[in-house]
């Protein structure tokens, strides 16, 4: 078994090299692939240490492009048999890993999300994120047949070779209702695990928006009903 931690990163220079060291200090065997996003502050320069010490695979876009085209390049360059999203912010927890994997490793699911509603002990910061999740999740429910508490999560894991055969288009934050719409599409039903979550504020860099809600849920409409 081997774990791809994909990170997309855009401007988290306050907590890239933090977040690196929690994820390093998982007992997984494990790659990690920072995909920076033509970040304008020194996210570069603190992740330098970490590609010389080749503790992370690194890749840069000249130009933003969006959370969506990081995790596309970072899946072309993947080597591990699972793979998960981790966000460079400190809002999720590396050490939710090994119960996620779980599943995918004893052939038990291809797919599981960490659900931050299902562990009731978790604050949630604004009202319209959380109102907004919610939503989302009830619209994918509707549309796919799915039983999903926490759609947008940003810790999906799936099995590699999987992810790897479902062609993906998303640039921004449509990835996840994408990615969402094509697995239930195949008739899989995606598992849920709780997972803690520690919401960052928008002055803290939180870049998801009301408009990312909207696109999301006419992502899900798309690939139910047109494409
Ligand atoms: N590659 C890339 N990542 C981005 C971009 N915008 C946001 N991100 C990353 O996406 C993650 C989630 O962003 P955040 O605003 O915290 O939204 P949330 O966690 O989904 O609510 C963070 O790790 C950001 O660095 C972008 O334009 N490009
Ligand atoms: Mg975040």
């Amino acid at each position: 078994m081997k774990l791809s931690v994909i990170i997309p990163t855009y401007n988290e220079s306050a907590t890239i090299e933090t977040l690196l060291k929690k994820v390093l200090a998982v007992p997984i065997h494990k790659e990690i692939i920072v995909v920076d996003d033509g970040s304008q502050d020194n996210t570069a320069l603190l992740l330098k240490p970490f590609v010389d010490a080749k503790s992370v695979k690194y890749f840069r876009h000249e130009k933003n492009q969006g959370k969506g085209s990081a995790i596309k390049t970072a899946i072309r360059h993947l080597t591990g048999n699972v793979v998960i999203i981790q966000d460079a912010d400190l809002e999720y927890d590396p050490e939710d890993y090994n119960k996620l994997i779980d599943p995918i490793i004893q052939q038990k699911a291809q797919v599981v999300y960490g659900s931050r509603f299902l562990n009731k002990s978790n604050k949630h910061s604004y009202m319209r994120f959380y109102l907004g999740g919610i939503f989302v999740s009830f619209i994918a429910n509707i549309l796919y047949h799915q039983k999903l508490t926490d759609e947008p999560t940003c810790y999906k894991v799936f099995d590699a070779a999987f992810l790897k055969s479902i062609p993906l288009k998303c640039e921004r934050f449509e990835f996840c209702p994408e990615i969402t719409a094509k697995i239930a599409k195949k008739g899989i039903r995606i598992r849920e695990i709780p997972i803690n979550y520690y919401p960052r504020s928008i002055k803290e860099g939180k870049k998801i928006n009301w408009k990312d809600g909207l696109e999301a849920i006419w992502t899900l409409i798309k690939y139910r009903f047109i494409e």
